[in-house]
């Protein structure tokens, strides 16, 4: 008999693991309890990096990312740039579901959005706006400490099945139409009920560049746990160059025997586990 589990990156990730484990328990899908566990972080408009209340672009808009990917049958479906929309992961779903496609962007993926009868709320909290033109007003380049905690979360059913999303306002005060590793399959996410699955967080732009849940993936694929899959990838950012011991990535997962475990770039990464047995935030700490 297995046991259901979800983790989910940051402190967050303990909200959004126990709305996913509610959902399990009651005998929702993996997908079902993803999307459940981010939409609940997506709405709080008190969280400053996802969905609604998340950071704008330089134009003051705030454009979101998301996907969401199914490990039994590979299916998946993902937006960026997507405005007007407090819930990016449920879009995505849909995505998934009702298009004939994957991944959609910007104004095409808002008219779907749209024709799927979702409903276009402001998504820029009056806090976000007064933070973006401070920031306006300094012309400041550095990106906002508070403004890129992604949410990417991992679950499995009492059978073994598992999901991933990942959803994100992306980094703060980005270029119009900038895109990061989130809603990329491999790079944000990816799941293979064979295997596990994994979900990054962090500077998107160098996350890409090493396909890094992917690579999770297939590190556990080849026999490492999950601790030591996530810790493999991180030091092959770090030996290609050391400039990523300064570059914030992490990276959680979670294997198809409901083992889990994270690893960072820098410290204080921390993620979230919900299981029958437990509900808590595990802390990571990193010595390098
Ligand atoms: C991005 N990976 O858009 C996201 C941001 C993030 O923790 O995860 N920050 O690049």
């Amino acid at each position: 008999m297995i046991e259901p589990i979800a983790v989910a990156t940051w402190q967050f990730g303990k909200q959004a693991t126990a709305e996913a484990g509610r959902v399990l328990f009651q005998g929702g899908s993996p997908l079902d309890a993803v999307e459940a566990g981010i939409r609940l972080v997506e709405l709080d408009p008190s969280e400053h990096s996802v969905g609604y209340g998340g950071v704008p672009n330089s134009d003051g808009i705030v454009q979101l990312d998301a996907a969401i990917m199914d490990g039994v049958t590979h299916d998946a479906g993902g937006v960026a740039a997507l405005e007007g929309f407090r819930s990016p992961i449920s879009v995505a779903r849909r995505v998934m579901t009702r298009s004939r496609h994957v991944f959609l962007v910007g104004e095409g993926a808002r008219a779907f959005a749209r024709s799927q009868g979702f409903v276009e709320e402001p998504t820029l909290t009056n806090e976000m706006r007064a933070q973006w033109v401070a920031w306006r007003a300094k012309q400041d380049d550095k990106i906002p400490a508070d403004s890129h905690d992604t949410i990417g979360l991992v679950a499995m059913d009492a059978k073994g099945d598992l999901a991933v999303g990942c959803s994100t306002s992306g980094v703060g005060y980005k270029e119009p139409g900038r895109v990061g590793d989130s809603p990329l399959l491999g790079s944000g996410l990816y799941v293979d009920n064979a295997v596990g699955g994994a979900s990054a967080t962090g500077l998107g732009e160098e996350i890409m560049k090493f396909c890094l849940s992917f690579l999770v993936v297939e590190n556990m694929r080849h026999g490492a746990d999950p601790d030591a899959a996530c810790r493999e990838a991180i030091l092959r950012m770090i030996a290609k160059n050391a400039k990523y011991r300064e570059i914030a990535a992490a990276v959680v997962a979670l294997d198809r025997t409901g083992r889990h475990g994270g690893y960072s770039t820098t410290p204080g990464f921390s993620y979230g586990i919900w299981s029958p047995q437990t509900n808590e935030v595990r802390a990571v700490e990193i010595a390098h």
